[in-house]
């Protein structure tokens, strides 16, 4: 069956006047590839969706018929060597129209706009296609992405819950490893090899941050020692069948975590709660993330110590189109309204510099009339023995 996306990618089409979509890559390097054919291929292939007609894919032989079991496209095209490979793309091409107007995987205004997951086509790509398609005009595909992407089917709704459901097993297999004396990145390792065994990918490389490392929010796994009394955040998600989850836990290990240390944890799971009650269809991602920011001013803490946004759609990547739960002032997408069936990221953290961070993180469902809530941190600091 072709893949239910591709007619709504081309009525969209139509509407905007433009005559083909086309998604050109290599090396798995364009996510929506693998989105719309069903399976990752890494040899150059372009995927063409004409505003009327047979959708195409013209790939290597070697992927050929992989892609041809998949059935998402309406013809699977094979080329031998690089120059067959330009040919039989300016057959297909040239068929649709003589002076075509295409749409590319790119971003206009992309320093203004943001739109990062989607800004994939390389500048070599297109000065190649420049020169094949001297008539041809280039628009940037992005309503399109969006379109297909921000929303959820019943089946990708399914698909993000299965890899919230093995992200879980993770993070409580990676709990559960933790103890005086083991690195970070085995605490990782345990983690992605639970994700591997259950079918699932990894959406990002997991983040185990110890310690003063914990006070970093993107912290990159290192070979430190966890020891007593660290602090420890735990951020991962698997990626089952291209649908992402996102999830972050906050751990002591030791008998006795200090007063303080206790205190913020539970400002930041107010500050989640607080940002979770307010998500429903209509609401913009700004008063999302004014919801948990004002928990955390109130309680005397400042955007130095909550230095990220509230939270993030979940997409084919894990930082995905649409609005950003974020403060009016860092992104114009903070100003776009939530829309039923996207998945977004609630996680409100508090660092400290030099000391130690606390992060909260629960992937939502924002459903017709509010939210459902797809994954949940434990209710109160959870201590390692
Ligand atoms: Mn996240």
């Amino acid at each position: 069956m072709v893949h239910p996306k591709i007619p709504i990618a081309q009525q969209m089409l139509r509407e905007m006047g433009i005559d083909l979509w086309m998604i050109v890559c290599s090396e798995a390097s364009d996510v929506h590839s693998p989105y719309l054919l069903g399976v990752t291929c890494y040899s150059r292939h372009a995927i063409i969706i004409p505003s009327t007609g047979k959708s195409s894919v013209i790939i290597h032989q070697m992927e050929g018929p992989m892609v041809e079991r998949q059935g998402t496209v309406d013809e699977v095209v094979t080329y031998r060597s690089t120059r067959e490979f330009v040919d039989k793309l300016k057959e297909v091409v040239l068929s649709i129209s003589e002076k075509p107007k295409i749409a590319l995987n790119f971003v206009e205004n992309l320093y203004e706009e943001g739109g990062d997951p989607i800004n994939t086509i390389t500048y070599g790509d297109v000065l190649a296609l420049q020169k094949l398609f001297p008539g041809a005009t280039f628009v940037s595909a992005k309503e399109i992405l969006e379109k297909l992407t921000l929303t959820k089917s019943a089946e990708e709704i399914r698909l993000h819950e299965k890899a919230i459901e093995i992200t879980l097993k993770a993070m409580k297999a990676a709990i559960e490893f933790i103890k005086s004396g083991v690195s970070e990145c085995e605490v990782a390792a345990e983690a992605e090899y639970v994700m591997r065994k259950e079918g699932a990918g990894t959406a990002f490389s997991t983040i185990v941050a110890s310690g003063p490392n914990s006070a970093d929010p993107h912290h990159e796994t290192s070979e430190r020692k966890i020891g007593r009394d660290d602090v420890v955040i735990l951020d991962m998600g698997a990626k089952y069948k291209l649908m992402a989850a996102d999830i972050t836990w906050t751990v002591f290990v030791g008998k006795n975590p200090p007063k303080d240390l206790e205190k913020i944890y539970r400002i930041v799971l107010d500050a989640k709660r607080e940002a979770t009650n307010a998500l429903r269809p209509g609401i913009k991602g700004w008063e999302v993330d004014k919801a948990a920011r004002d928990v955390i001013y109130g309680n005397g803490f400042s955007d130095e110590h909550f230095s990220h946004g509230t939270g993030h759609p979940l997409g084919l990547v894990v930082h995905g189109l649409g609005p950003a739960l974020t403060k009016k002032e860092w992104s114009k997408r903070a100003e776009l309204e939530l829309v039923p069936t996207m998945i977004v990221t609630i996680e409100p953290g508090i660092y400290i510099r030099g000391k130690y961070g606390v992060r909260l993180e629960d992937d939502v469902l924002i459903t017709e009339d509010g939210r459902r809530i797809l994954s949940k941190t434990p209710d109160s600091l959870l201590t390692i023995t």
